[in-house]
């Protein structure tokens, strides 16, 4: 084992830093969601061989680091995030051999591969689970959380507490051999390992960590980070929901009293002597100044985390309402931008970049419009130049690159596979609402799980779209992949794809601007407009200002002033750096188009950036 580490890690410094700062911030990083990213033995299922055998792809498009979504032994009651053995592989997917060479093969074009640890929970089915549930004395009953049952004034059995997990219904489920509950945030399918229990957290950085770091792998994501620590003292949480039995408690179980001691353990025993990157999955939290303890290098707890505030925009909170969709304006998006960009300034803590993921719909079919094939192509063009010219360690996930857009809206909930859907849609049922039921479907046609989890659109000319030659794909492949697929975008200079290539390429190339500038918002309350200006801030940044303007919206806007945006003397020192349009907007004597196309995005620079 000491000798596969040796060979497949790059060697680092103590602080994991190359150079002036570490590998991982100007990265660009990728989530393969694998189940549905290439299948290469037509059973309908995506694989590591069909993933390896993209990674050409992946390559070119200008990706550093590949985040790959749970292939662990798994019953798949959450794809995945329900682990059963952590040192096996879904059959489906393949074998750890074939992870090794995934390993390597990333290794070999200079990527680096990060897998998703999933340890705040494990399957029903891991072997942990079984023992503990299998009597009060098992030596492992303390590695998961077992309550006695409460009973009301009836008699009746009631959970220990009234909490609400995520997939809907009650955090705790009754074991009727042993007459306890067991607790559990998400599907009953999935107990919440005890953290509190030494050899239980001994046990996860051995069996799960060091297991995959001791093969070679980069680092983790890691899921539900901040959910480790609960405050164990069990108690109801406020009724907010008086419809219901059980109720939102995030206060009960997130950011418990423990949290950053156990993450600095983690760190201490695994992260740090590996010097394994980490991005943590980091949800309610109340205000960004809460998120630096866990990000902020001295603590040296976790790398990156992602915040959700700005990806939950539309939702109707975590809970409940989560799918009764809620409009908000622009003005409230860019706020949310602002806060996620700025609150790192003057500490030493790091900030990511991302706006999809395998939790949410896509971009361009919830911040973008999708209306008409050139308003997609537009603004799936203007978020790629919002989010290339943003600070902070890029996330792009799998099919965005390309503009992949939501499902149809034609499609019926048969077509929404995810546990959480599911059970949204069926509580709404339930509740004898035909209202509720309408309003739930359509946040779901928004905003589900399952829009990014269709099959990726490889190729329009293909059987399932180039994804697999089987005759069924675990779910339906979008109606549209003649239109929209990778193979049609490939060397089309004006196509999404082409565009982030170039794109990734220029923020790497002007990485003191745009991954570590520093952000200013402009014309904030403007409905229409998303302008901001980015500083470098390094000495040999000089005085290098970026302007980024952007129409975010479907008619002619009048661009800003740009010279004075910018601070520039005169006209003839601004540069127009990059733009959405084919050929950029027209130099007329100097002065640049006022007018901003529909979902135009344009960067203007004060400085000489010669050839890009
Ligand atoms: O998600 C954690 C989580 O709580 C949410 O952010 C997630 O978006 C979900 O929709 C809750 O409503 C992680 C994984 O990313 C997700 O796919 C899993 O279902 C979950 O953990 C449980 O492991």
């Amino acid at each position: 084992m000491e000798c596969l580490r040796s060979k497949a890690r790059t060697p680092l410094n103590g602080t994991g830093l190359i150079g002036k700062e570490p590998w991982w911030k100007a990265a660009v990083f990728y989530q393969v969601y694998p189940a549905s990213f290439k299948d290469s033995s037509a059973e309908g299922w995506g694989d590591i061989p069909g993933l390896i055998s993209e990674l050409d792809y992946l390559a070119d498009l200008g990706v550093d680091c590949v985040w790959l979504s749970p292939v662990f032994e798994s019953p798949q009651a959450d794809m995945g995030y329900d682990v059963s053995d952590y040192q096996a592989i879904y059959a489906p997917y393949g074998t750890v051999v074939d992870v090794d060479r995934l390993t390597a093969e990333c290794h070999a074009r200079d990527m680096k591969l990060i897998l998703d640890l999933v340890v705040n929970h494990t399957s029903v089915e891991h072997a942990w689970f079984k023992e503990s549930r299998s009597s009060k004395t098992s030596p492992k009953r303390d590695w998961y959380i077992w309550r006695p049952a409460r009973y009301d004034s009836h008699g009746r059995r009631i959970p220990p507490t009234n909490w609400r997990g995520y997939f809907a219904g009650p955090t705790w489920t009754w074991d009727e051999d042993t007459q306890e509950y067991y607790l559990h945030l998400y599907a009953p399918d999935q107990p919440d390992l005890n953290w509190e229990n030494d050899e239980c957290r001994e046990a996860i950085y051995n069996d799960t960590m060091r297991f995959w770091l001791d093969r070679g792998v980069d680092g983790f994501r890691i899921d539900t980070v901040n959910k480790y620590s609960k405050r164990t003292e069990y108690v109801d949480a406020p009724v907010t929901d008086p419809q219901s039995d059980s109720q939102p408690a995030p206060e009960m179980w997130c950011n418990g009293p423990r949290i950053h001691e156990f993450i600095r353990e983690m760190n201490q025993k695994v992260l740090a002597p590996y010097n394994a990157v980490s991005v943590g999955e980091l949800s309610n939290m109340a205000s960004p100044h809460d998120v630096i303890p866990y990000v902020s290098a001295s603590a040296k707890e976790l790398d990156m985390v992602f915040e959700f505030s700005m990806i939950r925009l539309g939702t109707g909170g975590g809970f409940g309402p989560k799918y009764i969709y809620r409009p908000y304006t622009l003005s409230t998006f860019k706020e949310t931008v602002k806060k996620f960009q700025t609150f790192i300034e003057g500490t030493d803590a790091w900030t990511t970049v991302f706006c999809e993921n395998h939790d949410n719909g896509r971009a361009v079919s919830r911040f973008g419009d999708t209306s008409t094939p050139e308003l997609w192509r537009a603004s799936a063009k203007t978020l790629a130049l919002w989010q290339i010219t943003l600070t902070g360690t890029l996330f792009l996930y799998q099919g965005q690159e390309i503009g992949m857009v939501n499902m149809p809206s034609e499609w019926g909930i048969e077509e929404y596979k995810d546990v959480e859907s599911r059970n949204f849609y069926q509580e709404a049922v339930d509740s004898g609402d035909e209202q509720r039921v309408r309003d739930t479907m359509h946040g779901l046609r928004i905003l589900a799980r399952d829009h990014s989890r269709i099959p990726f659109q490889w190729d329009g000319g293909k059987k399932n779209a180039g994804f697999s030659e089987g005759d069924r794909t675990w779910m339906r492949v979008h109606d549209g992949f003649g239109e929209i697929n990778a193979m049609k975008q490939r060397g089309d200079q004006g196509s999404v794809l082409e565009f982030w290539k170039r794109a990734l390429r220029l923020r790497k190339r002007f990485k003191d601007l745009f991954v570590h500038g520093r952000f200013t918002a402009l014309e904030e309350g403007d409905e229409k407009r998303f302008v901001y200006l980015k500083e470098s801030t390094t000495e040999s940044g000089g005085n290098r200002r970026a302007l980024v303007v952007m129409n975010w919206s479907k008619e002619v806007q009048k661009c800003v002033d740009v010279k004075k945006s910018l601070g520039c003397e005169g006209a003839d020192e601004v540069r127009l750096l990059f733009s959405t349009t084919d050929r950029g907007p027209k130099m007329v004597g100097g002065e640049h188009e006022a007018a901003l196309r529909p979902w135009e995005g344009r960067v203007y620079v004060n400085f000489e950036a010669g050839d890009i």
